[in-house]
């Protein structure tokens, strides 16, 4: 017997899964296409937690739970805090969301992923629609803009095969050896690449006047803007050449253009500012309200689904979070031992925790200085809903198999709702209440009903109708000592999930032998990690992927600008043997 359900991973993909015989495939119609990816095709060969344990001691799951009711009752609720991840992306994840802030406990808000880049969206067009992957399969040319599609989508590539591509990435990723144009810019300054080339095409009459007149009528002062950038200074600082720019405006001319953003563009204190400028040259070009055109980045996976659960509460930051300011701390679908910025300050802060819970699915950082640890069941054996931040599918998946393993998030959360006489729904009410949001088209398919293959139709969504261009120039390229730390997603993990990298990569003409162990060093702090040679990376950068033991180490827990995102890419390193 088959079933269809979907991977509950966090990647743009979402795809959709047939379930045979213990057997996962990819589902041959829709965006699936047929294929999944290696997390998938190997999923089963990962151990998982099979136990509870408490201090290192084997439990029952009726003991775990009495345990963790213990710890929630042992304090104020306002010492308790609820530190929600992303392991599992589908919208059930929430539900414990429900009892904790029914109670009174404390959650996360802020993100560690795409949320500068999030800010600056919403800050020139009023809100974060997105371009859906099916929409970019109608482009001529496609600009992969610190996006790396071979590993984080590849179900983009069978849509992009003949387009004209271009790729703007400090590394010579796989799409970029295969593209029409790559510029290798040097990290961290996609802002002046981004301000150039509106200057550029509004110099050379490229704009789509028509649309701006209509939609970002303050255009003329934007181009003003970047003519502060100096710029035979500039594009020798960010490593670009003026024929670049020119070829670059040349293959996007009268062209059906999907500019397929990243988070790579906005690891940095000024990322809301770069995603804006990349923005602002899409509505120069006239990109939106138009078919095939427009910025695909991350959306809101949630967009048009209201929430069924209560989540009124206190919340801090989950990038600076203070975890001793708490008494019990109960970690779900997380790694932030390892994922969060700056590991040393998590793992001091987390020590003076009397109780660590952790509920999740394998062993890693965050399991081993846990206390309690209660194992989550698999996706294959709960019932749940998801969507995806890359498209406007979403997917159904029941419980297709059955384990003694473990329990669903929704159980846990009727317990503690139960101990704690707070009122829960049925797990049914609320996976209905999710699928309300779906209405089925022809293709076979469920979207979600109030979301726009082509936004912005009428306008933006700020108050003017209009696109707020940035008014001011803050940044400067950095020119501090230093190597670029370049720490994106690895194609063998999914971020700490499944297999972890455990080198540095580097260019070999740096001198450092295949092999050797070098300490990486950044103000926060240390990483001892092999070498291996990389000649796709530019001599200034030294390449760490996320997941990797130890390489938030080196990274900042301060904040974007003017939003609660984490800055991966904003400290500069040294190497030494
Ligand atoms: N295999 C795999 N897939 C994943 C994940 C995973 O861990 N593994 N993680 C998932 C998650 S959580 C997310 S958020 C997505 C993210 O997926 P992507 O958006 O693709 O993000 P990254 O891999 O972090 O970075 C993408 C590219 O940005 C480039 N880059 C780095 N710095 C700069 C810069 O300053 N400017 C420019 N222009 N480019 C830069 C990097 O070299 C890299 O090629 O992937 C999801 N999919
Ligand atoms: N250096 C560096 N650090 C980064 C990044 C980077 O690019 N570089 N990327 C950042 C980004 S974009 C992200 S999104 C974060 C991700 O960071 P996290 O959200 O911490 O994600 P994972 O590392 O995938 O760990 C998730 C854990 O969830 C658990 N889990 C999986 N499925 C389930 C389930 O069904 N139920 C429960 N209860 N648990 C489950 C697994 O045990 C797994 O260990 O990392 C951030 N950290
Ligand atoms: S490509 Fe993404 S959504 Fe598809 S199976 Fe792999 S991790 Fe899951
Ligand atoms: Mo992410």
């Amino acid at each position: 017997m088959s079933s269809i359900t979907a991977c509950p991973l966090d990647c743009y993909d979402a795809c959709e899964i047939v379930y045979e015989d213990g057997k996962l495939k990819g589902l041959k119609s829709g965006h699936t296409q047929g294929f999944l990816c290696p997390h998938m095709n190997h999923y089963e060969k990962y151990a998982t937690i099979q136990k509870p344990r408490y201090k290192g001691k084997e439990i029952t799951l009726d003991e775990a739970l009495l345990k963790l009711k213990e710890m929630i009752g042992s304090c104020e609720k306002s010492k308790v805090l609820h530190y929600r991840g992303s392991g599992n992306f589908a919208l059930m994840q929430e539900v414990t969301d429900h009892f904790f802030a029914s109670c009174g406990a404390v959650l996360t808000e802020g993100t560690l992923c795409d949320g500068a880049g999030e800010a600056g969206i919403v800050e020139g067009r009023g809100s974060n629609k997105n371009m859906p992957m099916q929409e970019v399969a109608k482009s001529e040319v496609v600009i992969f803009w610190g996006r790396n599609p071979h590993t984080t989508s590849s179900h983009l590539l069978p849509l992009i095969k003949d387009k004209i591509i271009i790729v703007i990435d400090p590394i010579k990723t796989k799409m970029a050896k295969a593209a029409d144009l790559h510029i290798q810019l040097k990290p961290h300054t996609d802002l002046f690449l981004a301000m150039l080339l509106s200057r550029f095409l509004y110099i050379e009459n490229g704009c789509d006047e028509e649309f701006l007149e209509e939609f970002a009528s303050e255009y003329e002062d934007y181009y003003e803007l970047t003519q502060n950038i100096r710029i035979k200074a500039v594009l020798d600082q960010i490593d670009v050449s003026l024929g670049q720019l020119g070829d670059l405006l040349g293959l996007v001319k009268d062209k059906k253009v999907a500019i397929v953003c990243g988070v790579g563009v906005q690891k940095y204190s000024d990322g809301v500012d770069i995603m804006r400028a990349i923005d602002a040259f899409a509505v120069m070009l006239g990109l939106f309200t138009k078919e095939g055109c427009g910025v695909s980045y991350l959306g809101s996976s949630r967009d048009g689904i209201s929430s069924p659960f209560n989540k009124k509460s206190k919340k801090v930051s989950k990038v600076n979070t203070e975890f001793s300011d708490f008494k019990t701390v109960f970690i779900q679908g997380a790694n932030p031992l390892s994922q969060m910025p700056n590991s040393a300050r998590v793992r001091e802060s987390m020590s003076k925790v009397e109780n660590v819970i952790y509920f999740g699915l394998y062993e890693n950082e965050t399991s081993e200085i846990a206390d309690l640890i209660i194992p989550a069941k698999g996706f294959l054996y709960k019932d749940d809903v998801r969507t995806s931040y890359s498209h406007n599918v979403m997917s159904f998946m029941p419980k297709v198999a059955h384990s003694e393993v473990g329990i669903s998030e929704y159980d846990l959360c009727a317990y503690l709702c139960r101990e704690h006489d707070i009122e829960l729904k049925s797990e049914e009410f609320y996976i209905r209440h999710f699928k309300n949001f779906a209405v089925q088209k022809i293709d076979g398919s469920w979207y979600v009903e109030s979301r726009e293959e082509v936004p912005y139709k009428d306008g933006f969504d700020t108050k003017s109708k209009e696109f707020a261009f940035l008014d001011e120039l803050d940044s400067k390229v950095d020119e501090s000592q230093g190597f670029h730390l370049i720490t994106c997603k690895s194609p063998t993990s999914l971020n700490s999930q499944f297999n972890r990298q455990e080198s540095v990569f580097l260019h070999s003409s740096l001198g450092f032998g295949e092999g050797e162990v070098v300490r990486v060093s950044s103000v926060e702090g240390s990483v001892e990690l092999k070498v291996e040679h990389n000649d796709d990376l530019r001599k200034d950068c030294v390449l760490i992927y996320s997941g990797t033991r130890g390489v938030n180490n080196l990274t900042t827990h301060k904040h974007a600008l003017s939003t609660k995102s984490a800055i991966f890419q904003e400290n500069k390193v040294e190497i030494s043997r």
